[in-house]
C-alpha cells in the first residue's frame, strides 16, 4: 500500500496542528450506553473539507488530488482508524481448486470452491465459493461481485454439496467446533446473496466466510491472518479485524485474477454491516475494485461519526475493540476531535463507482449520516465527473438515485434483500459491464 506522498515528519506536524485547533474535550463516562436518535440533540460539528485534508491549500485538480489529497487522506484513515496492513500479495500466496459442480442454480451456473492460503498452506485457509454464469462464460470473461459472508459458504444455498464451514462463525463457539450449527445454517442466507438473480444478469458471484480470514472476536490478534505478519499485538497504528477482512478481500481479488473466466478488472466489492465497513476499506485501499458497495455499514463504515447518532465511536470501540486500531480509541466520546470523517473514506474511492444503501428501520446505522457521507464526498468526485451524485435531498424509500455515486434507502430492517440486489445489479450493469477506465481519464458511460 502506498501511503506517503508527504514525509512522516510533515504528516505528523500537519496532524498535530490540526488536532490543536480541534482540541480533545473531556469525554463522558459511558457506563450504560443510551443511543441518541434525536436529530435535535446531535452535537454541533464541522466536517473537514475532503479537498483540504489536514488543512492547507484547497485541491482543485485531479493531479493534485492524486499527488497530495488521496495519499494524505489514506494515511490519516490508516493511522488513526483502520490500521496499516501488509502490502500486496504475500510470497506464499496459493490458490488451489478443491471442487467443481456444473449444475448449480438449476443448471445455470458452474460452482467451484477454491482454497486460498497466504503462507504456503500454513495459517488460515480461506474457502472461496465461486458461481460462474454458464451461458456468458462461453463467449467472454465475466464481471463479478465479491463479498464476505458471516457464517460460512453453506448459508448461500441449500445444496448439501457445498462444503460446511470449518472453524468460527458469527454467534458460534470460539473453540471453532461449530459443525452442527453450520449444518443447520445451510441455505439460511440464500435471499441475502440472491445467487440466481446475480447469475441471471451475467455476473459471477464470489464469497468466503470472514471468519476464515479473521474470526470475529477479540483474542489479542492470536488467530486469523494477523500472526502471519505481525508479531504480538499490533501497534496502535496497525491493523485490526476490519483491515484484516479488507486485506483478505484484496487477496480474494488476487485469486479472481488467476481465474480465466473472470474479468478481474470489473469486480465490485460488496459487504453488509461490519462487512460493509470492510468492503469500503477494501475499496478505499485497493484501486483495482471498480465498484464498491456498502450495505447498511453504519458507524465505522459509511455513516458520519461526528453526528454521534445511533452507534457511536465509543460504543463501537468498546463492543468490538478488535475492529479498529488502537489510535481510534482516543476518539471515544470525542468525535469533535476526529481529524477526518467517513465522507473521506468515500472520497478515497473516487473516481470509481460507489454505492451506499441504508434501511429505514436501521437507525442504529444512521441512514441519514450514510447519505450525508456521499454528499460530502462529492466534491472529490466532481474533480473527475460531472454531477457524480447530483442529489442533495434524501430520496423516498425504494428509489435509487445517483450516477457514479449511488444511494437507496430500503423500507425495512438491517439486512440485504433481493430488493437491494436489484439496485446493485442495475448499478453493476452500468459500471461493470462496459469498459470504463479508472484514474483521471475515467469516462462516464451514461449518455
Ligand atoms: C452491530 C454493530 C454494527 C454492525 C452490526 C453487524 O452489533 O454495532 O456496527 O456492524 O453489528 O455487523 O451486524
Amino acid at each position: 500500500m502506498k501511503l506517503c506522498a508527504i514525509s512522516t515528519a510533515a504528516f505528523r506536524v500537519a496532524l498535530a496542528t490540526f488536532l490543536a485547533v480541534a482540541p480533545l474535550s473531556e469525554g463522558q463516562n459511558h457506563k450504560k450506553f443510551v443511543p441518541n436518535y434525536d436529530e435535535g440533540k446531535i452535537p454541533a460539528y464541522t466536517l473537514p473539507d475532503p479537498l483540504a485534508p489536514l488543512g492547507g491549500a484547497r485541491i482543485e485538480t485531479t493531479a493534485d488530488w492524486e499527488e497530495r489529497g488521496r495519499p494524505a487522506t489514506l494515511r490519516l484513515l490508516t493511522e488513526q482508524m483502520y490500521g496499516k496492513m501488509p502490502v500486496g500479495k504475500p510470497d506464499g500466496f496459493k490458490v488451489v481448486l478443491d471442487q467443481e459442480v456444473t449444475d448449480a442454480l438449476h443448471g445455470k451456473a458452474i460452482r467451484r470452491e477454491y482454497l486460498v492460503s497466504f503462507a504456503d498452506g500454513q495459517g488460515p485457509v480461506v474457502r472461496l465459493l465461486l458461481y460462474l454464469p454458464k451461458k456468458e462464460i462461453v463467449n467472454s470473461k465475466v464481471p463479478a461481485f465479491l463479498g464476505l459472508n458471516f457464517r460460512g459458504n453453506q448459508c448461500v444455498e441449500s445444496d448439501p454439496r457445498i462444503t460446511l464451514n470449518e472453524g468460527y462463525v458469527l454467534g458460534g463457539k470460539k473453540d471453532g467446533d461449530n459443525k452442527a450449527m453450520a449444518e443447520k445454517l445451510r441455505g439460511s442466507a440464500a435471499a441475502r446473496w440472491s445467487a440466481e438473480l446475480i447469475i441471471d444478469q451475467g455476473f459471477a458471484l464470489a464469497t468466503a466466510c470472514c471468519g476464515n480470514i479473521d474470526p470475529d472476536f477479540h483474542d489479542g490478534f492470536k488467530n486469523g491472518v494477523h500472526p502471519l505478519f505481525t508479531k504480538g499485538a499490533p501497534n496502535p497504528d496497525e491493523w485490526g479485524t476490519v483491515s484484516a477482512w479488507a486485506w483478505g478481500l484484496s487477496r480474494l481479488l488476487d485469486a479472481l485474477e488467476g481465474i480465466v473466466e473472470i474479468d478481474a478488472e470489473r469486480v465490485g466489492v460488496i459487504g453488509h454491516s461490519r462487512l460493509g465497513k470492510a468492503s469500503l476499506w477494501a475499496g478505499a485501499t485497493d484501486e483495482r475494485f471498480r465498484l464498491v458497495i456498502s450495505n447498511n455499514s453504519g458507524c465505522g463504515g459509511a455513516a458520519l461519526s461526528k453526528r454521534a447518532i445511533g452507534e457511536t465511536v465509543g460504543r463501537i470501540n468498546r463492543s468490538f475493540p478488535h475492529w479498529f486500531n488502537g489510535n481510534f480509541k482516543q476518539y471515544n466520546e470525542k468525535e469533535a476531535a476526529l481529524p477526518f470523517d467517513q465522507h473521506q473514506l468515500i472520497s478515497l474511492i473516487a473516481p470509481r463507482a460507489v454505492y451506499v444503501a441504508s434501511a429505514t428501520k436501521d437507525q442504529w446505522a444512521d441512514p441519514k449520516g450514510e447519505f450525508l457521507s456521499l454528499i460530502h464526498a462529492e466534491p472529490v468526485y466532481r474533480l473527475y465527473h460531472d454531477a457524480p451524485f447530483g442529489f442533495t435531498e434524501e430520496p423516498k424509500p425504494g428509489r435509487r438515485v445517483g450516477r457514479v455515486m449511488g444511494f437507496h434507502l430500503r423500507e425495512g430492517k438491517h439486512n440485504v434483500t433481493p430488493e437491494d440486489w436489484n439496485h446493485y445489479l442495475k448499478f453493476g450493469n452500468r459500471w461493470l459491464k462496459r469498459a470504463v477506465k479508472s484514474g483521471s481519464d475515467a469516462v462516464d458511460p451514461e449518455p
